[in-house]
């Protein structure tokens, strides 16, 4: 099977050393293309679960493996921290590269003419004061919420429930998460546009997306967990580089 050429490649989140993790289906997706860069923006590796339930089957360290094995073959691959991968942080420091492995705390991309800045995104919880959603967002209880939200509307659309009140309360919460996340995507083009870029391409919140704030682009990898998704990239950065898998 012939493989899918890219430029650059954008992934994140994908919390290898988590039970969410999908890493069959990432490893599938790695195997299908071929790009210049990979860049992987953050929580690749879960430590914070690491270190509560060691977690790490074979098909976890197949998807490091098969990324080194990319790496070899000359694909330039930069790791760019996380908040579940911040143990790297300490290596930033020492401006640590391994052939053509970078380990970065942000990268500045130039494609299609403009520049983005890459980075992970928790940053931004410092500034987004209403972040108590922020410990679910890309947990297995945010996605079970969103998925009892989805079942909910159904059932009600079914039943013509009127009223359900845990159908409301998970209403509120869908609310509050998806404030947090306009929030965020808002907090994030802003620091992009004061620090004098074009676009910022952020991970974090797992939720895929391009759109435009001011004119300035803010486009996100979303997950590994939920959505699997991913950045492609050819020549330029347009909403079809965003695939779900
Ligand atoms: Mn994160």
């Amino acid at each position: 099977m012939s493989k899918l050429e890219y430029e650059v490649v954008i992934i994140s989140d994908t919390h290898l050393g988590s039970r969410g993790c999908q890493s069959k289906r990432l490893l599938n997706f790695l195997k299908s293309i071929k790009c210049k860069k990979l860049i992987l923006n953050g929580d690749i590796i879960d430590a914070w679960r690491l270190k509560k339930d060691f977690y790490f089957p074979s098909e976890h360290l197949n998807v490091i493996r098969y990324i080194l094995k990319m790496a070899s073959k000359g694909t330039e691959v930069i790791y760019v921290t996380g908040n579940h991968d911040e143990f790297l942080r300490n290596v930033t420091d020492m401006d640590f590269s391994f052939s053509n492995i970078k380990v970065v705390d942000r990268y500045d991309l130039e494609i299609g003419g403009k520049k983005y800045l890459v980075m992970h995104g928790d940053m931004f919880d410092l500034i987004i004061q209403n972040h108590k959603w922020l410990a679910y967002v890309g947990d297995s209880l945010y996605g079970l919420l969103m998925r009892l939200n989805r079942f909910n509307n159904w059932t009600r659309h079914k039943l013509n429930l009127k009223r359900w009140s845990l159908s409301k309360h998970i209403k509120q919460k869908v609310k509050q998460a998806s404030n947090y996340i306009g929030k965020f995507e808002k907090v994030a083009t802003k620091y992009a546009q004061e620090s004098g870029y074009d676009g910022i391409i952020c991970g974090h919140i797992h939720k895929p997306e391009y759109t435009l704030y001011d004119g300035i682009e803010y486009v996100n990898s979303g997950d590994w967990v939920e959505v699997c998704s991913a950045i492609t990239i050819k020549d330029k950065i347009t909403a079809d580089c965003i695939i779900e898998v």
